[in-house]
C-alpha cells in the first residue's frame, strides 16, 4: 500500500528509534527531564518565541492555547474550514466553554484583516466579547495552501488592535515556511501563540510543540496537566521530536512529489486536480469520493475523503519519488 492519506503515517526513521532508546530522561512534571527542556528551548527559539511546552498532539496543542488565552463564555473568532473548527470535536465548547465564530476566509483559507475587525464583538452587558483569534497555516481544508507572512500578519494586526490575542495553528508551518523560503520565526511574527506539530511532515512518531511568551506557557503547562497532559520521562518522545525540527528543508521534497503527482493525475479522465502548494494534492472526483477511494485501495493506494466529490492525497518521507510514479500508475488504471 502507498499509504498518502496523510503525513501523520510515517515510520520513524533508525536514527529516531535509537534517539528515543538513548535520551536521557527525567520526570517532566517536575520540569527534570533533560531532552524535554532541550526540545522546547530549540523549539521556542525556532518559532521565534519566548518559550514552548512539549504536548502529545497538535489538538491537545491547539486546546491548550484556545483555554490558556481565554475566559469562559468569551468567543473565538475562527475560519468556517479551520481544523480547530471542523476536527477538533468541538473541544472548545467542551474545555473552553468558547462560543465560535466561524467567518468565511478566501479560497485559500486566508482571513482578511477586514474581515476580522467585522467578526470582533465587545464585552458589554448583552455580548460575549472576543477572546481569540485563531489562524491555520498551512491550511488543510484548502488543500495545503501555504498563506504568505504578510497575509497571516495582517489579520493578526487587526485583532491586536482591538485587543484581541492570536494563536496560529501550524500543525505544517514548515511546510508554509519551506513554500515561502522564509524561516519559521517569520511565520509566527504577528502572533502570540503557534502550535506545531512534529509527528506529520518532520516525521517524529508523536507530539507538538506549542510556543508563545514565558508568562503564556506558564499558564498552558497548568492547563496541559489539567487535560491529562502532564507527561513523565517523555524525553523519550522528545529525542525523536528534536531530530524532526531538523527536517523542516527536506518538506520541499515532499512539495516536489506533490506536485509530479498533481501533474501525473491532471492528465486522467474523470479527475479535476488543484494545483498543489504544499505536500497536499486536491482531486475532485467524478465519481463520490468514496466510490473512488474504494478502488485506489484495492489498486494499492490510499488517500482520504474530503467531501463527498474531494479526495486528499499527502506525500511525506515514507513516499519517495519511484512511490509516487507509481501511485499514480495505480491511479491511472482506477481511472
Ligand atoms: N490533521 C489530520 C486530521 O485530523 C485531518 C490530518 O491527517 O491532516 N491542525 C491541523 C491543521 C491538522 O491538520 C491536524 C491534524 C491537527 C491540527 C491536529 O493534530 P493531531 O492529529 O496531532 O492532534
Amino acid at each position: 500500500m502507498i499509504d498518502l492519506r496523510s503525513d501523520t503515517v510515517t515510520r520513524p526513521s533508525d536514527a529516531m528509534r535509537e534517539s528515543a532508546r538513548d535520551a536521557e530522561v527525567g520526570d517532566d512534571v517536575y520540569r527534570e527531564d533533560p531532552t524535554i527542556n532541550e526540545l522546547e528551548r530549540r523549539a521556542a527559539e525556532r518559532l521565534g518565541m519566548e518559550a514552548a511546552l512539549f504536548v502529545p498532539s497538535g489538538t491537545m496543542g491547539n486546546q491548550v492555547a484556545a483555554r490558556t488565552h481565554t475566559e469562559r463564555g468569551q468567543e473565538i473568532i475562527l475560519e468556517r474550514d479551520s481544523h480547530i473548527y471542523r476536527w477538533e470535536l468541538a473541544g472548545l465548547a467542551q474545555h473552553g466553554a468558547l462560543q465560535t465564530r466561524p467567518i468565511d476566509g478566501n479560497e485559500r483559507g486566508a482571513l482578511s484583516a477586514d474581515a476580522v475587525r467585522a467578526g470582533v464583538v465587545s464585552a458589554d452587558d448583552h455580548r460575549p466579547g472576543t477572546g481569540l483569534l485563531a489562524l491555520e497555516n498551512t491550511h488543510n481544508a484548502a488543500g495545503g495552501t501555504a498563506i504568505a507572512p504578510d497575509t497571516i500578519d495582517a489579520p493578526a494586526r487587526a485583532a491586536h488592535e482591538l485587543g484581541v490575542p492570536v494563536h496560529l495553528d501550524g500543525a505544517r508551518l514548515g511546510n508554509a515556511a519551506v513554500a515561502h523560503d522564509v524561516p519559521l520565526a517569520r511565520m509566527t511574527r504577528e502572533v502570540d501563540s503557534v502550535m506545531m506539530c512534529l509527528s506529520k511532515g518532520l516525521g517524529a512518531p508523536v507530539g507538538s510543540v506549542l510556543a508563545g511568551s514565558q508568562a503564556f506557557i506558564e499558564r498552558a503547562r497548568r492547563v496541559r496537566k489539567l487535560l491529562g497532559g502532564g507527561l513523565r520521562q517523555a524525553g523519550i518522545v522528545a529525542a525523536p521530536g528534536l531530530l524532526a525540527l531538523e527536517n523542516v528543508d527536506r518538506l520541499a521534497v515532499d512539495h516536489d512529489n506533490a506536485r509530479l503527482l498533481a501533474a501525473s493525475l491532471a492528465e486522467l479522465p474523470g479527475l479535476s486536480v488543484h494545483e498543489p502548494e504544499t505536500n497536499i494534492v486536491l482531486v475532485e472526483t467524478e465519481r463520490t469520493a468514496e466510490a473512488f477511494l474504494d478502488r485506489c485501495s484495492d489498486a494499492g493506494v490510499g488517500g482520504v475523503a474530503f467531501d463527498d466529490h474531494l479526495v486528499r492525497f499527502t506525500t511525506h518521507w515514507d513516499v519517495d519519488r519511484e512511490a509516487i510514479e507509481t501511485a499514480a500508475e495505480r491511479i491511472a488504471g482506477v481511472c
